[in-house]
């Protein structure tokens, strides 16, 4: 009966459609037919999983039809076409943002109803695509989810991992990884495409020849073969006019190459080498910092720029027989310096195999390529030793040799005889061990870098990179991480989506954030207010459901959600709330002074399996819930919760409940941050440091919606350039920290394993608390005290709330991706 209304449904308003939306009784042939043609069944038989490939099947075919639609007009207008080379892409499950970009999420849901089934069911039969670690990785998801909204020329490249980030259990309040076989049973959303599969050498040496006019002809020989296949995975901007491809490759043997061995009768031989080339695609490092170093890694970074560059190159000759036009279609931008290999292979590709001159394909490269830096942290910085690239790729580092040769020329023109500017600059790091630095060949490659927030950048011009900012300051620029509005608000949280589409009277919020501003003459309405804390409610009853599911503790739905949920790192600062989670417990019970509000702390975070501090980080909190959830003097006004396996879909069911967030790393660490732009987007206060894009938030949001407290950056630096940071002044001085510190030595939290929690003092106390918590706890607990009196008044705390919700346009991901587009890539939408 719901089937005419929807026949008309207009569907989202963003200008023309070209394609019918299906409707309910079309939804249901399709289900149907997929159930029972592609996957052998009929439907009454599917189990959750099963229900879930077929709807996933009919949503691909509409895809694809808007796939091909799109590529044909791309070949119609031959625009300029960017190219997102990145080495993660944290994707999520597909299932329900595509049917929400169709436009068909209602007949969907309609037809599953009409079949007895529930969508939300069959969307939770979905295995995510955790193809990357955090942030950067969710960044290029939010970014090929912008690029295809604004109808831009984007494609995403990246490497099909067989297994995932790992998935985290918790086993005795300690983290447990296990792998994440994510394409285990069956991906719907990709296309394989063998035809197009691409050859890369690797390993062998280059013999110096002469060509037929008497020039260096050098040749790279006695490689071995790795092929890479691509995997397509269709991406739909919201309205669904637009649908661009993220080609995922695969690496795979070379048949005919193990022919050989074949042939000379080594059969295991060839096999065990048919097994090591597939390797290389086969697990996701799960390290966001620690520098790796391994050859597995650069095989997989290589095999990622060989491909991506083969495929951008071949596009481009099929319309084009000269480079002259080359840097005015192709754009390429390098997401962090993983990628930067690029360099090197697009110089090879260009004078080894179409015989450009060095001077001309140099100005290209530069042309091409651009790079956004995520990073300050010196151990999070790639280098690669010469002796392994030598191995592994021994033209590229011939090449890589000679772009630094010309450079430092360069260089040494303008500063001469400077010789400590030369060494800073070098692409080659001298040492006894001599290495190439990755950001250094980035740097030099491209013709455009930026830093993800415009803390970040000036951190990036001052500090990482003065010689370079110096040389060339045109070419240094900010663009200020987003995140994509379709699913971390309209997807992740209907409810208010409807309540802002209801109360401002259009949807058009969706794809022109700045919209939301429509919200802010009715923050006075107080039956506006309360029909958004009704929202949050219901979001937060909810959470409290999945929290006893997952953890069996009992949470109040009115309590104060105060959420952390990041990566384990230690310049994160998850230990700067765990001790002043101890100290309002200490008030408690020993004290006897009570909070002004009854509150939740909620982490959750994934630990590197290496890192052996950001481990003992997550049994400490497991380990202060267990004694603060179970201790009746507390009596109920804390909890502490840990939910295990943080990852895209439990994001989007934490966020909408969040009353305020935690972005508290120490000054001048965190390079942008975006969960918290997600939380402000749902009307959740931050709590933070002046770092990253938390200041940019309270610019827009305003100095009376955030909580901001503690050291600035540049007070951070001095106080560390100058030895002046004395940890155990603070402990003498202020009783409160003193008592906090002594909590962790005295085995309050580990009755049962005396001296668990020593390493704490020992790292603070003892090692000089290199991420500074003893000099920020103080005004850190005065600001968490401020937030629990804040939200003491319900009224007050909504137009807070309602204020980050109406000023957040400023980080959707479709305004970074605009300036993107319009100041380093030169593209335009081609509707
Ligand atoms: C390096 C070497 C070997 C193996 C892995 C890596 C590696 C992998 C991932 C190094 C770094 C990463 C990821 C970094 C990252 O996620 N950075 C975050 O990027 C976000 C998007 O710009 C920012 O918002 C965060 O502040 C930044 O931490």
């Amino acid at each position: 009966m719901t089937t005419r209304r929807l026949e008309q449904d207009p569907g989202p308003d963003t200008g023309t459609h070209r394609h019918v939306a299906l409707t309910v009784s079309a939804f249901q042939d399709a289900i149907r037919y997929h159930a029972r043609y592609s996957l052998g069944k009929k439907w009454e038989h599917c189990s959750s999983r099963e229900l879930f490939m077929a709807v996933a099947f009919a949503v691909r075919d509409a895809l694809i039809d808007r796939m091909l639609e799109t590529e044909d007009r791309y070949q119609q207008a031959d625009p300029k076409r960017v190219h997102y080379l990145s080495m993660e892409f944290l994707l999520g499950q597909s299932l329900r943002n595509n049917l929400s970009n169709l436009g068909m999420l209602d007949p969907c849901r309609e037809a599953l109803r009409t079949m007895g089934v529930d969508l939300d069911e069959v969307l939770e039969g979905e295995s995510e695509a955790a193809l990357g670690n955090g942030g950067l990785g969710r960044l290029a998801a939010c970014f090929l989810d912008s690029l295809a909204t604004m109808g831009m020329p984007g494609y995403g490249y990246g490497i099909n991992y067989e297994y995932g980030l790992f998935k985290q259990a918790i086993d005795g309040g300690y983290q447990k990884e296990k792998p994440d076989n994510w394409m285990a049973s069956g991906n719907p959303w990709q296309i394989e495409r063998p035809d197009e599969a691409c050859i890369v050498p690797v390993y062998g040496r280059v013999e110096h020849g002469i060509d037929r006019t008497g020039g260096y002809n050098p040749m790279w020989m006695d490689w071995k073969i790795i092929i890479g296949v691509p995997h397509d995975m269709p991406i739909i901007g919201y309205g669904g006019n637009t649908v661009n491809v993220l080609r995922l490759y695969s690496a795979r043997s070379s048949e005919e190459f193990d022919m050989q061995i074949f042939n000379e009768g080594d059969y295991l031989k060839a096999v065990e080498q048919q097994i090591a080339s597939e390797t290389i695609s086969k697990v996701l490092y799960p390290a966001d910092s620690i520098e790796a170093g391994r050859e597995l890694r650069l095989l997989q970074e290589y095999l990622l720029v060989a491909c991506a560059l083969r495929d951008i190159v071949r596009r481009y000759r099929k319309s084009h027989d000269n480079f002259d036009q080359f840097p005015s279609k192709v754009a390429i931008q390098l997401n962090d310096s993983h990628p930067a290999l690029a360099v090197a292979e697009l110089m090879r590709v260009l004078v080894d195999e179409h015989a450009q001159p060095w001077e001309i394909a140099w100005e290209m490269t530069q042309a091409t390529l651009s790079y956004t830096n995520h990073t300050l942290m010196p151990e999070a910085l790639e280098k690669w030793s010469v002796s392994l690239l030598e191995a592994v790729l021994p033209r590229h580092l011939q090449i890589i040799y000679e772009i630094n040769r010309r450079f430092l020329a360069q260089v040494a023109s303008m500063w001469p005889r400077d010789y400590e500017r030369l060494r800073r600059m070098s692409v080659i790091e001298e040492g006894e061990q001599k290495r190439v630095r990755m950001v250094n060949l980035a740097l030099v490659g491209s013709h455009a870098v930026n830093g993800v927030s415009t803390l970040h950048t000036q951190l990036v011009k001052t500090y990482l990179a003065p010689d370079f900012a110096q040389l060339w300051p045109e070419r240094f620029s900010t663009k200020t991480n987003g995140v994509t509005p379709r699913r971390w608000l309209l997807q992740a949280n209907p409810l208010l989506a409807d309540l802002i589409t209801n109360t401002i009277g259009s949807n058009g919020w969706i794809a022109d954030l700045g919209k939301l501003r429509g919200l802010e003459p009715h923050v006075q309405n107080a039956k506006f207010r309360q029909a958004f804390l009704a929202v949050k409610r219901v979001n937060k009853v909810r959470l409290t459901r999945l929290i006893y599911d997952v953890s069996r503790v009992v949470v109040n739905p009115d309590a104060l959600f105060d959420v952390h949920i990041k990566r384990i790192h230690e310049y994160k600062r998850q230990l700067l709330n765990v001790m002043q989670i101890v100290h309002q417990y200490l008030c408690i019970i020993q004290d006897g002074l009570e909070p002004p509000v009854p509150r939740v702390y909620i982490f959750a975070g994934k630990a590197a399996p290496g890192y052996w501090t950001a481990k003992q980080i997550i049994k400490l909190i497991t380990s202060v819930g267990q004694v603060v959830n179970n201790d009746p003097q507390v009596k109920g006004l804390i909890r502490v919760v840990f939910l295990p396996d943080y990852r895209v879909s439990l994001a989007e069911q934490i966020v909408p409940a969040a009353d305020v967030n935690q972005q508290i790393s120490m000054a001048g660490t965190e390079a942008s941050g975006t969960g918290s732009m997600k939380f402000a987007m749902n009307g959740a206060l931050i709590v933070g440091t002046y770092d990253g894009a938390n200041t940019e938030i309270m610019e827009e949001v305003g100095e009376e919606n955030v909580f901001l407290f503690g050291l600035q950056a540049e007070a951070v630096r001095q106080m560390r350039e100058r030895g002046s940071y004395h940890p155990r002044d603070y402990y003498h001085r202020n009783p409160h920290i003193r008592r906090v510190m002594e909590a962790f030595a005295s085995n309050l939290f580990c009755p049962n394993q005396p001296g668990l929690f020593r390493w704490i003092g020992e790292s603070v106390l003892d090692h000089g608390d290199p991420y500074f918590h003893l000099a920020d706890l103080e005004s850190y607990i005065d600001t968490q005290n401020r937030v629990a009196q804040a939200f003491n008044d319900p009224a007050g705390w909504a137009c807070k709330a309602i204020f980050n919700v109406a000023r957040t346009g400023k980080f959707s991901s479709d305004r970074a991706i605009a300036e993107y587009a319009r100041e380093i890539w030169n593209i335009r939408p081609v509707l």
